[in-house]
């Protein structure tokens, strides 16, 4: 096991913070309303943030670890925070990864690499789409849907984590992801599930998709 490192005398703990939304609260009209974003980011992705900071205070060698890396070195964490890293954590970081990939409706579509490599995999992007939300149907309550590719064979894959895990502990590289945990659609669509689901559809930057499969095969790290 390689010990985590140890700060400098001259380095200063950081510890997480909340990186603002990176578009208004209202942008994501009419398929998310500007109330559940604002209580989704600044509510619950904030307490994520501060619980996590709070757990890992009295390690300092944990610090400074990005979220990628502390999540990957999971078992070199402190056996007595361990459950509770991997929870506040991967809610941190799962949320981080969901701002980025959706936004402003404007009908963007897979290109390039993924485009391909989803129609190799599943057929068409309604096959995939499909496939995506039966899987995110059966998981409703607490979790999360993904789009990953698997490094061991290159190949895509939809995964279902529970609760709050991360890809990044099962070894895959998230190119999507959908939040299924109730706080995030509940106000606006309340248990109309499957309204919710296609409205994300809408909401999905699949430039910003497309890009991530491209920076995977440049070898680019990315959350
Ligand atoms: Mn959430």
């Amino acid at each position: 096991m390689t010990a985590i490192k140890a700060l400098d005398s001259t380095e200063q703990p950081t510890g997480y913070h909340l990186p603002p939304l990176p578009y208004p609260f209202d942008a994501l009209e009419p398929f998310l309303d500007s109330e559940t974003m604002w209580f989704h980011h600044d509510g619950h992705h904030q307490a994520y943030v501060d619980q996590l900071n709070k757990v890992i205070a009295p390690y300092p060698q944990l610090h400074n670890l990005t979220i990628e890396d502390l999540l990957r070195r999971l078992d070199e964490v402190p056996e007595d925070i361990r459950l509770a890293v991997r929870d506040q954590g991967g809610g941190h970081a799962n949320h981080q990864f969901l701002w980025k990939v959706i936004g402003s409706p404007r009908n963007t579509q897979p290109q390039g690499r993924l485009l391909e490599a989803l129609n190799d995999e599943f057929g068409s992007l309604t096959l995939f789409q499909e496939q995506f939300t039966k899987l995110a149907l059966k998981h409703l309550g607490s979790g999360w849907v993904f789009l990953v590719i698997n490094p061991e064979n290159n190949k895509l894959e939809i995964m279902a984590l529970a609760n709050n895990d991360s890809v990044l502990l099962h070894k895959r590289v998230g190119l999507l992801i959908c939040d299924v945990w109730e706080h995030a659609y509940y106000l606006k669509y309340q248990n109309r599930h499957a309204e919710y689901l296609k409205a994300f559809w809408n909401i999905v930057d699949w430039e910003v998709v497309s890009a991530r499969l491209d920076n995977f095969y440049a070898g680019k790290q990315q959350l």
